[in-house]
């Protein structure tokens, strides 16, 4: 089949299943379907309406298997920024992304959109993993910062960028438009609202002088609703505590604090079968939940984040939709088979509109 033969077939099938979904009548599928048949033939493309493209994005959160928030798909906002082309309005359109998905801390899942490749255009690109995230340094006395952004800051200091060389160096945006080169746009201070993390019973974790930042916003995946290609289309929602408590923090590749956690609680580490390496860990992720309701931003821990996806499992069985998702990270890193997700299993099946990792897309 052809390229356009295949666009043509994926918008077809899209365009069935979200209609039907929104209620509305086979003379509108019709109607819809001619338009796109004609618009492909001209253009080699089409585009979505507003509300294609806001359900396809629901659609794309709630067929993410990997994701155990999927309880709230159909409440998540959605900015329409396909119109922009210039770097600089899109690093204004990011920053409000932001901004009103952080909320003051009631955090508010949003996604936006900006142009897709077509044909005539290469669309819009945003290089960041996250677009709030902290820089990473390899030094001569060890790793400064984030280890898992060693690649992206070193890009970044490329392009001319200096970070003031801390633990918590927040990274800048690079934004690619068209055929231009990728740009460099600095996040201003105090945009990305931050949380310094503290313990209820442990004082001395305050002097460790952690912090994280309130808002995960991933920005470097494929949303792929009807045959086309969102290359950018950055969406958040909240933390689940055991994301930074268990992994950002403990992993060993990453910021490896557990030693340092169990010294100031005044375990032993001397031998595993005291278990002080799951102390630590708990009491990491004790600290987190503490220091986000403390400074008043949104976050779930894993037992109730576990129970809201057993409720949507639930409604997608009652509207008749088979559920798909991945065991392997469904499963919190922290108490796994406390949760009920532990206990049965899942189908991987890839539903589209989907989000991918861009080398699944693109190699
Ligand atoms: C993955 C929780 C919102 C799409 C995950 C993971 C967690 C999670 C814990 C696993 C991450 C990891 O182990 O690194 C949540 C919570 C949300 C939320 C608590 C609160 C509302 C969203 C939204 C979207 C989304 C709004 C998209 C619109 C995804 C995707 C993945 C994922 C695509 C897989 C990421 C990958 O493959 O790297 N989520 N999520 N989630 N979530 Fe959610
Ligand atoms: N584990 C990553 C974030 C992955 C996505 N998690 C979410 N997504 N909660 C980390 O930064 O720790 N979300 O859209 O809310």
């Amino acid at each position: 089949m052809t390229e356009q033969g295949i666009l043509l077939q994926e918008a077809e099938d899209y365009i069935q299943i979200c209609y039907t979904e929104l209620g509305k009548t086979e003379q509108d599928i019709r109607d819809r379907l001619a338009a796109i048949r004609k618009e492909i033939d001209v253009t080699g493309t089409y585009e979505h309406t507003f509300e294609e493209l806001e359900h396809g994005a629901k659609m794309a959160w709630r067929n993410s298997n990997r994701c155990i928030g999927r309880l709230f798909w159909d409440s998540m906002i959605v900015k329409d920024q396909r119109h922009l082309e210039h770097p600089d309005d899109i690093y204004t359109a990011l920053l409000n992304h932001i901004d009103s998905a952080t909320n003051g801390g009631k955090i508010i899942p949003t996604l936006s959109v900006f142009k897709p490749p077509g044909p005539e255009n290469k669309g819009v690109r945003i290089w960041n993993h996250q677009l709030v995230r902290y820089a990473g340094y390899e030094t001569e006395n060890g790793i400064i910062g984030d280890p898992a952004s060693i690649a992206f800051t070193s890009l970044c200091r490329d392009m001319g960028w200096r970070g003031e060389g801390t633990n918590f160096d927040v990274l800048p945006l690079v934004i690619q438009s068209e055929d231009q080169e990728p740009l460099l746009f600095p996040i201003p201070d105090g945009l990305a609202l931050e949380v310094p993390l503290t313990h209820p019973d442990y004082p001395a974790f305050g002097h460790l002088g952690l912090r994280w930042y309130a808002v995960p916003i991933i920005s470097d995946m494929v949303m792929v609703i009807g045959g086309i290609h969102y290359t950018a289309a950055p969406f958040n929602g909240w933390y689940m505590a055991t994301e930074i408590g268990a992994r950002n923090f403990a992993d060993e590749n990453r910021y490896n604090v557990l030693p340092q956690v169990a010294e100031l609680m005044g375990l032993s580490t001397a031998s595993e079968t005291t278990l002080w390496r799951d102390r630590a860990l708990v009491e990491m992720n004790v600290a987190v939940l503490h220091s986000y309701k403390q400074a008043g931003v949104s976050m779930v821990d894993h037992h109730t984040a576990a129970a809201q996806f057993e409720l949507f499992e639930q409604r997608e069985a009652k509207c008749g939709r088979p559920l798909t998702g991945y065991w392997n990270w469904l499963i919190p890193p922290v108490s796994p088979a406390t949760t009920h997700i532990f206990h049965q299993s899942y189908d991987n099946k890839i539903v589209y509109p989907n989000f991918f990792k861009r080398s699944e897309v693109y190699g």
